[in-house]
């Protein structure tokens, strides 16, 4: 063979092999602009089932932003003999059928959202809780928003979060837990700040005291139903929590106090809850 034949069949070697190599490149383009499509095609689907969400179902979602869901359970409410004030006696079974609870007291901020107005005597501090709210303000901010007042049970289970012990974190006081008179300036602090209890709950003792929407009596534990017990027949409505003004014994997870439903006091907020 000679050397002009062997550069002919060099050359249409080398002609063959480019040609099959672009085929190769131009597969390999489409295969991947089909990927592509494939990903806008999947983020339409998601967009369109965005669409069909419905604006209620949206409202729903916004409901239980910032609120802990509880499970179904049961727990001994009050505290142990020798221990705690007459009204928190006797120790007794209550079980509780599942709720959702803020994480968080009612803020200032959330408050002025619904109603327009803020009535708190440390104002200008958006998150720090609203106060200077009576009972019935408190229940009517959480009606408005679909939700209601935890029963007196609801609060003090979300509360202990399954401690048995006087506070959630265990037997003696711990500061990094919450706001009362030893550490609180005499005043109420941006909610959140504090350590939370094993739900995920802030300030449930301490900050401000906390409304419930049973009506508090001494007897209330002699009489207490087992499940989902709330109390009506007692006079003033049931606080719970202590504040930053209460000293150790007031901030305890079993401490009940009450005040009129028309009181108002810079120590006093909420928190509501919200079936399912
Ligand atoms: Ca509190």
């Amino acid at each position: 063979m000679n050397k002009f034949k062997i550069n002919i069949i060099l050359i249409i070697f080398v002609l063959i092999f480019s040609i099959y190599a672009a085929e190769i490149k131009i597969f390999l383009k489409s295969s991947e602009y089909s990927s592509d499509s494939q990903n806008v095609g999947d983020k339409d689907t998601q967009y369109s089932q965005d669409e069909t969400e419905t604006s209620s179902d949206h409202l729903n979602k916004e409901k239980y932003i910032n609120m802990k869901w509880i499970e179904p359970d049961c727990f001994i409410m009050g505290s142990p003999e020798g221990e705690g004030d007459f009204d928190e006696h006797p120790q007794h079974k209550v079980c509780l059928k599942g709720y959702y609870i803020d994480r968080y007291e009612v803020t200032q901020k959330e408050y002025e959202k619904i109603t327009g107005k803020n009535p708190s005597v440390f104002s200008n501090c958006p998150e720090c809780p609203v106060e200077y709210v009576s009972w019935q303000e408190a229940k009517e901010y959480c009606d408005r928003i679909g939700k209601r007042l935890p029963t007196e049970a609801e609060w003090e289970y979300a509360a202990r979060a399954k401690s048995e012990k006087r506070y959630y974190w265990g037997n003696n006081i711990d500061t990094s837990y919450l706001w009362y008179s030893a550490n609180s300036n005499s005043r109420t602090h941006p909610v959140g700040k504090k350590k939370p209890n094993a739900f995920g709950l802030y300030d449930m003792l301490g900050n401000v005291r906390e409304w419930c929407l049973d009506k508090f009596s001494e007897n209330t534990y002699r009489l207490s139903e087992i499940n989902n017990p709330v109390a009506t027949t007692g006079k003033y409505p049931v606080l719970r929590g202590g504040s930053w003004l209460d000293d150790e014994n007031k901030v305890r997870c079993a401490a009940r106090a009450s005040e009129k439903s028309k009181t108002k006091d810079s120590n006093i907020g909420f928190r509501c809850v919200a079936d399912k």
